[in-house]
């Protein structure tokens, strides 16, 4: 298999500007995310076990903000029925693209591969909606409505997967769990410069919540309870059930 080509975007020094999805992150994401999210591989491969498990006949999948459609993929390499479609959703034109040509080796038929805001989508007939560390995107505001849009679009039964970077209430362990990550980041061979230039361009970007704050939007959204199935420092998966 070919190696990812490697993340070296905050290698030397440049001017802070806010993180973007562009053609330059596309080109590096597979082996960005690999080593920015710790357990993402693991996180991947039990998104496709439990869709293999939750995923429901006649049914569609949602892979809201896909990127490169690892999540998706895992998926439909899980699922073993074929009676079911994927929505693979990323309003970053770089990320479709590349997928697309992936997606074009792959010869699969179930994907449905869609450009646009993942807010703007309609969800129907949904047995499993996963949002891997997208809705950390998605500014504050729109976050209850989003949730609460998907909730209405599952099926009784179905499951939501929700895979977030987190902060603590507790700023002592927040402090030590963000250190912890930076360690993780010195070992995966990120410099202290490219993690700290990184940390500057995320930091309006994106904005993580604690996992309570998470769980009460879930539940006031309707699901009928959630927690979380992982979580390695900073990062978590959380599952709910419609
Ligand atoms: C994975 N899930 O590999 N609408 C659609 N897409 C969006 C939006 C939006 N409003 N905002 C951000 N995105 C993937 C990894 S990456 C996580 C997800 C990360 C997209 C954005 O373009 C990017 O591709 C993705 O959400 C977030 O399992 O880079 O930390």
């Amino acid at each position: 298999m070919n190696q990812p080509t490697q993340d070296n975007i905050y290698a030397s020094k440049r001017p802070v500007e806010d993180f973007v999805f562009d053609e330059k992150v596309a080109s590096v994401f597979t082996d960005m995310i690999n080593r920015s999210v710790p357990g993402y591989a693991t996180i991947i491969s039990m998104i496709g076990m439990l869709a293999d498990r939750y995923c429901a006949p006649n049914s569609n999948v949602y892979d809201l903000g896909c990127s490169l459609g690892g999540a998706t993929l895992a998926m439909t390499h899980h699922i073993s029925h074929k009676d079911y479609r994927i929505m693979a959703v990323d309003n970053s034109q770089a990320m479709i693209t590349r997928f697309q040509a992936t997606l074009a080796t792959e010869k699969q038929h179930k994907i449905d591969l869609v450009c646009a805001d993942l807010t703007d989508v309609d969800i129907n007939n949904a047995s499993v909606v996963v949002l891997n560390f997208t809705l950390q995107f998605i500014p504050l505001a729109q976050r209850a409505a989003l949730l609460r849009k998907i909730h209405d679009g599952m099926n009784p039964g179905g499951i939501l997967i929700l895979s977030e970077k987190i902060r603590f209430a507790d700023e002592p362990l927040n402090e030590l769990l963000i250190d912890m990550y930076h360690r993780f980041k010195e070992a995966q061979g990120y410099s202290q410069l490219e993690i700290s230039q990184k940390r500057s361009a995320l930091e309006k970007v994106l904005i993580p919540e604690t996992i309570a704050t998470h769980k009460e939007r879930i539940q006031q959204a309707g699901f009928s309870s959630c927690d979380a199935w992982f979580q390695c420092f900073n990062f978590a998966s959380l599952i709910a059930f419609r």
